[in-house]
């Protein structure tokens, strides 16, 4: 289903991430992929990962610097030629800023929260842009969050509404080069991202329980949301935020 096609993967951690499960479900359909880490800490993780899948690359990008975005996408460029979907499953924001009260978040917080969580999204997009040179797909992650509150989420709450927001802006200004932009609003997973989290397990117990579906969702239900959203199966579709959550967010009480 995409043999021939190139994806660049952000985000993965270790082998729970949602962005793995993202490349997992892409690799078996026959797409070569890059893969980004950020920090020295994740290298070894990610390149013994990306390891798994033929003809893959791995390069480092922390997106709060410019140069390191530009060299990731000349490496992708010199190495493939081209770019046909880009996975982007990043988020960060200060671990004080994810409980207590929203009221309390810091400026510094804030602007964090919103440049590594949001802006990113437009950053890489412009980047890949020129390498889309036949169209393609570019698919976030998002979190009910952004559009209800959620006690603790707070700032990502926030950063997540500017992501989702992000999302449809994208897709207006890309279309015209049959470039897609979508988000998949997943439910709550118990990743490394998530581990730091107060209440994690109580939160999960709780969609567990109160989903229609009785139970919370994996990550590779999101991996298979994002084949679809990066396939030609998808092609109608745009600006979209899609949930993958078990239908926890179609419920009042
Ligand atoms: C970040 C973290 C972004 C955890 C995230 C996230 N998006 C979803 N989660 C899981 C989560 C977190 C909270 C929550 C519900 C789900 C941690 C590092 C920074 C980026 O609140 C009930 C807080």
């Amino acid at each position: 289903m995409l043999e021939n096609k190139v994806g660049m993967i952000f985000g993965v951690a270790n082998k729970r991430s949602i962005a793995w499960a993202c490349a997992a479900a892409c690799g078996e359909k026959g797409a070569r992929q890059a893969f980004t880490f950020q920090g020295d800490r994740l290298k070894e993780s990610v390149e013994k990962l990306a390891g798994e899948l033929p003809d893959s690359l791995v390069v480092p990008c922390d997106v709060t610097d410019q140069a390191q975005v530009d060299a990731a996408f000349a490496a992708v460029g010199a190495k493939y030629g081209r770019l046909d979907y880009l996975v982007h499953s990043i988020a960060f924001a200060p671990r004080e800023a994810l409980e207590g009260e929203f009221v309390t978040t810091t400026r510094d917080a804030f602007r964090t929260a919103l440049e590594i969580s949001a802006f990113s999204l437009t950053q890489v997009s412009l980047a890949a842009a020129p390498l889309m040179t036949e169209g393609g797909s570019i698919v976030t992650m998002t979190y009910y969050g952004a559009e209800k509150v959620v006690p603790n989420y707070n700032v990502m709450g926030v950063a997540k509404a500017a992501l989702e927001s992000s999302t449809r802006y994208l897709a207006a200004d890309l279309g015209k080069q049959n470039i897609r932009v979508n988000a998949i609003s997943a439910g709550p997973i118990n990743t490394l991202s998530a581990r730091g989290v107060k209440n994690m397990g109580s939160l999960l117990g709780y969609v567990g329980e109160k989903s229609p579906l009785k139970r919370n969702v994996t990550a590779a239900e999101v991996g298979n949301t994002a084949l679809f959203l990066v396939s030609d199966l998808s092609s109608g579709i745009t600006g979209e935020t899609i949930y993958v959550d078990c239908g926890y967010n179609i419920m009042g009480i």
